[in-house]
């Protein structure tokens, strides 16, 4: 096994993980997984903070649902430090679509299927390090 380098990687408990009393659950994988919970907040987020988030999907049709539904209450924002903990937690988090996510990802497991829209979907993780670093100072600046 070659070693790799320690990484940090933005988690998102999105509002229906929060409603739904998920947050245990999908920290206690995190974290059997090995990975480090470094920072957490909860909190509710803004129209300007998710602009900035979802930056790359302004314009697509599923934006302002997007981010209607992620300002519809509290989010819990956390950073999770492992090695290769980019590719791992999303992974963990499976499929973007919870109809078509594995059994044993966090969105396979636990997603619904009761005709909900594809943005309830539990969980955000960090797509790439240059992803990573940005949405980590978005959700943690000046802390
Ligand atoms: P990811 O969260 O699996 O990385 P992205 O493609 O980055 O997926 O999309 C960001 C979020 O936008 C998704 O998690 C989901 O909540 C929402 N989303 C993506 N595609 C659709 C869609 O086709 N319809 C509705 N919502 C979508």
């Amino acid at each position: 096994m070659t070693d790799t380098a320690v990484e940090r990687t933005l988690i998102l408990v999105k509002p229906d993980g929060v409603a739904r009393n998920l947050i245990g659950q999908i920290l206690a994988r995190v974290e059997a997984k090995g990975y480090r919970i470094v920072a957490l907040e909860q909190r509710i987020a803004d129209a300007d903070l998710l602009a900035q988030h979802y930056a790359e999907h302004v314009g697509k049709p599923f934006y302002q649902p997007l981010v209607d539904f992620m300002s519809s209450g509290p989010v819990v924002a956390i950073v999770a430090e492992g090695h290769r903990v980019i590719e791992g937690f999303r992974a963990l988090a499976g499929a973007t679509d919870p109809t078509r996510a594995q059994p044993g990802t966090i969105r396979g497991d636990l997603g619904r299927d009761w005709g909900l829209k594809v943005q309830q979907n539990l969980v955000h993780g960090s797509d790439s390090p240059e992803s990573a670093e940005r949405e980590i100072g978005l959700w943690f600046s000046g802390r």
